[in-house]
């Protein structure tokens, strides 16, 4: 199998970044290389539930699917369950996608058969390294993920080396870039210089506006983003992310505009319940928390859902801004494409109103990712996330208890200093990215 080594001309960055970059390509297309000198016939792609991971999933199966059977997972977040489970299962080689990065040594640990594994993130990343894992993430070289990268850019180029033709999808990897804040930079840039070049593209550099080919006309990456993520995240229970990869391959929602109607329609019923039971009963408090419990209100959407709800609640005159805003759904056990997990849990995802961000940067108080990730651990659960949005999963029955906990971790300067050596205060306390 033949790869092609990656060329981009003309950026306008400083050398170091530019240098960081090229050495990024380089790995990537010798990882690219080395999946395809294995001997599998197969491979399994897991990507995460928005609009960056099904991009790059996209991407990497346009890529990958004329010489090898391809298999798509699309997951929520990284479950200690769901990556034992599905690397239980096969012994072909996988990809994580827009995942993974801060999940190495979880990813690396359960890898008992030894399976090829390529790891395609952005994210922070913790540092771990195994036989059989391959990382690629700007982070690893010192360049900031979630500045010069995402999901989507980082598989355009992988899958490019692969095959060349990919250039006429680099639109998709527009698409995924649009999470980045700002002016596209880094390799977000150059998939953009190869999509104008392809013509499936266009840029307005002072508004830094980017528009997209799909369905016959220029249309706002942006715009697309939010319905991909919509579909992936909403749509999760009901075949939506595979929806929302067909939709990538023909860069078109033909055939689908019913059933994006009928999600936006499903979120709004939702929110309108979840509402109306929250201003009802009101905000519960401990000390630094407010919380809330939807129960059942959100059960057939996916679980990203109650994050977007609690982000949309921090503008509501409700909401004391001197408290982390927590909520909580029940969650399915059922895990598409997985099976079901042991157990029955909840979903928790808190947020920091704008005067708690400051007292998080002032260091008065431990950023979420941190406090929240604790005390899920503690009840026996598992969280992640940035200083101001995290999220996690938690045993059902163990909220009251995780309350309490994570109110008690919100203070910092505790003995637990050592825990999270891999992840800076620097990237807690200044997320470059904030969960929609
Ligand atoms: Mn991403």
């Amino acid at each position: 199998m033949k790869c092609t080594p990656l060329v981009i001309w003309g950026f306008k960055m400083s050398n170091e970044v530019e240098s960081k970059i090229r050495l990024l390509l380089k790995e990537s297309y010798e990882a690219a290389k080395r999946l395809l000198e294995g001997l599998s016939d197969r491979v399994l792609i897991v990507y995460h539930d928005d609009a960056d991971g099904v991009a790059a999933c996209a991407l990497l199966r346009l890529a990958l699917e004329e010489k090898i059977i391809v298999n798509t997972i699309c997951i929520e977040k990284v479950y200690p369950q769901a990556v034992r489970r599905l690397q239980a299962k096969g012994k072909e080689p996988i990809i994580y996608v827009d995942l993974g990065g801060p999940h190495l040594k979880l990813i690396a640990t359960s890898n008992i058969d030894c399976r090829e594994i390529v790891v395609i993130d952005h994210h922070d990343m913790e540092a771990f390294a195994a036989e059989h894992l391959t990382v690629l993430n700007p982070e690893s070289l010192g360049l900031d993920g979630e500045i010069y990268a995402c999901g989507a850019s980082l598989a355009y180029f992988f899958s490019r080396s692969i095959k060349s033709e990919v250039k006429k999808y680099a639109s998709l990897a527009v698409i995924g870039s649009t999470e980045i804040p700002g002016k596209p930079k880094g390799l977000n840039l150059a998939a953009l210089q190869d999509a104008v070049e392809s013509g499936v593209a266009a840029y307005d550099e002072d508004s830094s506006k980017r528009s997209v080919l799909w369905d016959n006309r220029f249309t706002s990456a942006e715009s697309i983003s939010s319905k991909l993520t919509a579909m992936t995240s909403v749509g999760y229970y009901s075949g939506g992310p595979e929806k929302a990869l067909e939709a990538c391959t023909r860069c078109s929602w033909k055939g689908m505009e019913d059933h994006l109607r009928s999600l936006e329609e499903r979120r709004r019923n939702a929110y309108s319940k979840a509402i109306s039971e929250v201003q009802r009963r009101g905000l519960s408090k401990l000390g630094r928390i407010q919380w809330f419990h939807v129960k059942d209100s959100f059960y057939d959407l996916g679980t990203k859902v109650i994050g977007t709800f609690c982000s949309y609640l921090l503008y509501r005159k409700l909401v004391d801004e001197d408290k982390v805003l927590v909520g909580f759904m029940n969650m399915k056990r059922e895990i598409p494409g997985i099976g079901d997990l042991d157990g029955e849990y909840v979903k928790v995802s808190a947020r920091a109103p704008s005067r708690v961000l400051s007292m998080i940067e002032a260091k008065r108080l431990e950023p979420l990712s941190r406090a929240l990730a604790d005390a899920a651990q503690r009840v026996g659960g598992f969280g992640d996330g940035h200083a101001a949005a995290a999220s996690g999963i938690i045993p059902k029955g163990s909220e009251e208890e995780f309350v309490k906990i994570m109110n008690e971790e919100l203070l910092p300067g505790s003995v637990k200093d050592s825990k999270c050596a891999s992840t800076t205060l620097e990237t807690f306390l200044f997320p470059k990215k904030v969960e929609k």
